[in-house]
């Protein structure tokens, strides 16, 4: 019962925490991390004004790594995506702001590098699809799974953002 109240008042807290503002999943990359890249990219994100909200280096399990990639688990690259992503620490993160999944696509450029617009982390750092250097949720529906499949809920922290009011209308 006491369990039921304290998840019932947790969700409720992060619902009022993230308000109607949404969130996404961003993870840098084994190749982004090695490359020195962190940096970089973490400031592309917050230059832009999303809110920071979780973030830490992972050494991402087999298991985690199949599950994040699940629906791709047909395609003949998958045992190969997965092998990449084990392949050294990953720093995950959780951003947050106004349509923030299909902005954060946005900066993250094409799938391919090799169709990614100069400007985006894709388009800039890397050349090839098997080392594409970040991760971004393709949908909110994706964002919350992967958020839950990556972080617990207590790892997402609720904070006051001063700039928001010279970011939004
Ligand atoms: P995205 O990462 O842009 O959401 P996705 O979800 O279709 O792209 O694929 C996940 C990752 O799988 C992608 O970042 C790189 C890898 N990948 C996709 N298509 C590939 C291909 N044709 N060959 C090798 N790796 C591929
Ligand atoms: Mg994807």
């Amino acid at each position: 019962m006491i369990c039921l109240l304290l998840t019932i008042f947790a969700s409720l807290f992060a619902a009022a925490c993230s308000g109607v503002q949404e969130r996404t999943f961003l993870a840098v990359k084994p190749d982004g991390v090695q490359r020195r890249l962190v940096g970089e990219i973490v400031r592309r994100f917050e230059r832009k004004g999303f809110k920071l909200v979780a973030l830490k280096l992972v050494q991402a399990s087999e298991e985690l790594l199949r599950e994040h990639y699940a629906e791709l688990r047909e395609r003949p690259f998958y045992g190969r995506l997965v092998k990449y992503m084990g392949s050294g620490p990953v720093v995950a993160m959780v951003w947050q702001g106004l349509d923030v999944v299909r902005a954060s696509r946005a900066l993250i450029g094409a799938t391919d590098p090799a169709d990614s617009q100069p400007g985006t982390v894709r388009g800039d750092f890397c050349i090839e699809v098997g080392k594409n250097v970040i991760h971004g949720s393709d949908s909110v529906e994706s964002a919350r799974r992967e958020i839950a499949l990556w972080f617990q809920p207590n790892e997402l922290l609720c904070w006051e953002d001063n700039t928001e009011h010279w970011l939004y209308e």
